[in-house]
């Protein structure tokens, strides 16, 4: 752009802070966006990586934002011209990190394709106790990482110190433990909390989860063998393979109480539903902690570290944790809350959908049904379906839950269904569900006052708006 002054790449680099200010180059541009940082959609944190130098490669790890919209947007805050001996080649850091990705199951409904965000459609996926490996949803936050099985090693670290690396095979050679266990995103059903008031988080329906069989090593086994001792560490932290443009991995961490304890079922899994966990799911190693929010399941898993402290991972310490309503963008410090562990009571109606044409059956009732868990190991002991706004609540059949599970230790979700007596003549009717855990804790009525800014923990009762014919 003619008449704007032109800056170094070296002077941009001095623009890496609020006090100075915020510079970013893209391609020829330099922009100030000190002012734009609290209101980044995707978080002040992630935007404050690329804090002082080019969003180039950030922008091909997160390749939503190559839309004209965002383009505009930047050019608003353009102050100059980057220095020509700075400008990329075009052909430089031509290498896409996406052109890899496994090939993907077509019927998954695509929440953000890089990094690949997806769900399976509700009616399929309840079809299933075991959800099939090929349309359990997916959840990645940078690309799927590159390795060669062979070169694989998981390394183990007290504090930053190594103590040890061993192969898949070593880790094999432990007693091979499985456990049924769901997974699911902390944003799972986001989008009906989104309803309530706008907030910043993919849309995520209610298909963020999935039920699958996760066999392996125990995690506490493993952690003894090695001779770790609970009393000298906190947390046990976990790193991905897959990095980001700044060479960070994907990280999280568990209390070491329950990274230590047998009961607690933490596995280093190699296998899911009895065949090598795919690509997606964290191929060749993943930490399963059954009734955990979903971010603590770390896949690809290469590096494991006892520390004094929690992951420093961003995931763990800036996104990840539930405030309260009247926390927003422009007051929230994420210091203030610790980072969702175990999940919170929920369900879903999978069926029939919002808006569908339900045929009243002659009986006067239409089939409703879909899935209900509980983190912590907490059993769903009954869910309440109501189609007059809870005038009358009727109890569903629950038609499939774990029978092997212990008590405590009921780590799978369970599928539900009834005939729910309807008035026909109301043409149309709101279907409301609401689960039970086995400590007697139940749904939220509504989302306005769990509302959090993030879209997490969006457990209230799942309400489906249908037309009776
Ligand atoms: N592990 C790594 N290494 N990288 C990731 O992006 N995403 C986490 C978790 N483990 C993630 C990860 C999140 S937020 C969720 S919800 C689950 O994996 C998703 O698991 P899935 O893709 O197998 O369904
Ligand atoms: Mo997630």
């Amino acid at each position: 752009q003619k008449g704007l002054p032109t800056f170094t790449l070296q002077q941009i680099n001095k623009h890496d802070n609020l006090k100075d200010g915020v510079w970013v180059c893209y391609k020829e541009g330099v922009y100030d966006i000190t002012n734009f940082i609290k209101k980044h959609p995707g978080g002040s944190e992630k935007i404050m990586m690329a804090a002082g130098g080019s969003v180039d490669p950030f922008w091909i790890v997160f390749a939503n934002h190559k839309k004209s919209e965002i383009l505009q947007l930047l050019e608003s805050m353009r102050i100059g011209n980057l220095s020509e001996e700075d400008v990329p080649q075009s052909n430089e850091n031509s290498h896409d990190p996406y052109a890899l990705e496994p090939v993907r199951n077509k019927v998954l409904k695509v929440n953000g394709k890089q990094p690949f965000c997806a769900e399976p459609p509700s009616k399929l996926l309840v079809q299933n106790f075991i959800t099939p490996n090929d349309i359990f949803y997916v959840r990645n936050h940078l690309p799927v990482p590159l390795m060669d099985i062979d070169d694989y090693e998981l390394e183990f670290a007290a504090e930053s110190k190594t103590v040890k690396s061993i192969k898949l095979d070593d880790i094999r050679k432990y007693p091979k433990y499985s456990v049924v266990s769901a997974i699911m995103c902390g944003g799972n059903r986001r989008s009906e909390m989104a309803e309530a008031k706008p907030l910043r988080g993919l849309s995520w329906n209610v298909g963020a989860v999935g039920n699958a069989k996760w066999s392996g090593a125990r995690l506490c086994d493993v952690l003894q063998n090695l001779g770790v001792n609970e009393e000298d560490y906190n947390h046990i932290q976990f790193e991905g393979m897959d990095l980001d443009p700044s060479g960070k991995p994907y990280g999280a961490s568990i209390p070491i109480s329950k990274a230590m304890d047998p009961r607690a079922d933490v596995l280093l899994a190699y296998e899911m539903n009895d065949g090598d966990i795919p690509i997606d799911h964290g191929f060749p190693l993943r930490v399963i902690v059954p009734g955990v929010v979903g971010a603590r399941n770390v896949k690809w898993v290469n590096r494991i570290i006892f520390s004094k402290d929690e992951s420093p991972s961003q995931f763990q310490q800036n996104d990840y944790k539930g405030f309260s309503p009247s926390i927003d963008w422009d007051n929230v410090d994420f210091k203030k809350a610790p980072a969702i562990q175990e999940m919170p009571v929920t369900s879903a109606i999978c069926y029939p959908l919002k808006d569908d044409q339900v045929p009243v059956q002659k009986n006067g009732t239409i089939t409703v049904g879909g899935y209900a868990w509980s983190g912590g190991g907490k059993k769903i002991i009954r869910v309440d379906v109501t189609a007059d706004h809870g005038k009358s609540w009727h109890v569903a059949e629950l038609t499939a839950q774990d029978p092997n599970a212990k008590v405590g230790r009921h780590y799978a979700w369970t599928l539900w269904n009834l005939d729910l007596p309807v008035d026909k003549s109301a043409g149309q009717v709101e279907i409301w569900a609401k689960a039970v855990d086995s400590s007697y804790n139940v749904q939220p009525e509504s989302f306005e006052n769990i509302w959090n800014l993030r879209g997490f923990l969006c457990n209230a009762y799942h309400r489906v708006k249908i037309n009776l014919v």
